[in-house]
């Protein structure tokens, strides 16, 4: 797999960040360093470090020919002000380039179990999405092989790839499983994650993604969107105290389907980390199983960055429709925000 030249533009100030056990760096774009998260594995500890002046301002990054819907593509720093200047990690200003490129803050989640149908989906959907969310172990007859098709089709509408794996072991074992079958690290961009275990998990998936010269993005749990979850008040502060204190933290999950835990969660974030939220679909119904489900345009008005959208769009009867349309309330949502 080809190492990520993804990087950020930070201060100086912030390069040599703290380990964990030392607390918050929060850096922001107001000058034009360069950096990435990095775990040191002999050391045991993570930091943001320098690795030059700004290929992204100069365009030095390969970028990808996107197919983009209609309509002139807005500058990042202006259509997400704030939150482009402070969020530090690199991943999330790619995103936030995608979704201006698009001018949608969806991401797909792919749930349907055929690589050939995901590929199907993906090729369809991509104009209109600016993220793709998997579960790869529901991938039937599984071959790392084939699931390059999917990797392949995500980079080719220029989409971050986010596996939704919910790891919740200790560090080391955590590690390990982002290799194995699967092999997430080789492919993955983004991850989630609970905290439930403590804050060394972080630093295993970030060794992971070390050992094979990647960098990627921790989502850690900070709500669900499903009725009865254990995830309450106390148990989300001290999730955003986990991930306040790393830089591979890119951001949180949040409840989509309750607008008002959306925005006490952005409060307490602050403009620095991403929030994506699952629980979003365009009919408030219940979904299946205890599944909650608020508005797209809600959940990005609330301080959501990303809706993360599954049924919508694989389950309706034009995908390509039902992303556009997702697509659009939550531009709008955005430029109104
Ligand atoms: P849906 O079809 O839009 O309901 O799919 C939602 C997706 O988001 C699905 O892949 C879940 O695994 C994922 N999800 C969620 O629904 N709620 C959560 O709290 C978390 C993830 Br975390």
């Amino acid at each position: 797999m080809v190492p990520s030249s993804v990087v950020a533009v930070v201060p100086s100030s912030v390069v040599a960040a703290p380990s964990s056990e030392e607390g918050a760096v929060v850096p922001s774009l107001e000058e034009e360093g360069v950096c990435r998260p990095r775990y040191h594995p002999m050391e045991g500890r993570s930091t943001f470090e320098e690795i030059g002046r700004s290929p992204l301002r100069r365009g030095a990054i390969d970028k990808i020919e996107l197919l983009k819907p209609e309509g002139e593509a807005m500058r990042p720093d202006e259509a997400w002000g704030l939150r482009w200047h402070s969020c530090a990690h690199p991943l999330s200003h790619r995103y936030m380039e995608v979704a201006c490129d698009k001018r949608s803050l969806v991401v797909l989640a792919a749930d349907v179990s055929r690589v050939d149908d995901l590929v199907e989906l993906v090729e369809s959907v991509g104009p209109h999405i600016a993220g793709l969310k998997t579960h790869v172990d529901m991938t039937e007859g599984f071959t790392i092989g084939e699931w390059g098709r999917v990797v392949d089709v995500a980079k080719k509408h220029g989409l971050l790839i986010f596996e939704d794996r919910k790891f919740a072991d200790i560090g080391r074992v955590t590690e390990t499983q982002m290799g194995g079958m699967y092999d997430i690290r080789s492919w993955a961009d983004l991850v989630t994650s609970h905290s439930i275990s403590g804050p060394d998990i972080v630093d295993g998936i970030a060794a992971a993604w070390d050992s094979v010269q990647r960098i990627g993005g921790v989502l850690l749990l900070a709500q669900m969107s499903s009725r009865g979850n254990l995830l309450e008040v106390g148990y989300t502060d001290s999730t955003i105290e986990m991930g306040t204190a790393s830089p591979h933290v890119i951001g949180y999950i949040g409840n989509g389907s309750n607008p008002d835990e959306i925005s006490s969660l952005r409060e307490k974030v602050g403009e620095g980390r991403m929030i994506w939220t699952p629980g979003v679909n365009l009919s408030a119904e219940e979904g299946a199983l205890g599944q909650r489900y608020g508005h797209p345009s809600n959940a990005i008005l609330a301080g959501s960055d990303a809706v993360i959208v599954g049924s919508g769009i694989h389950k309706s009867e034009d995908p390509v429709a039902a992303a556009k349309a997702y697509g659009e309330a939550t531009w709008a949502a955005l430029m109104s925000r």
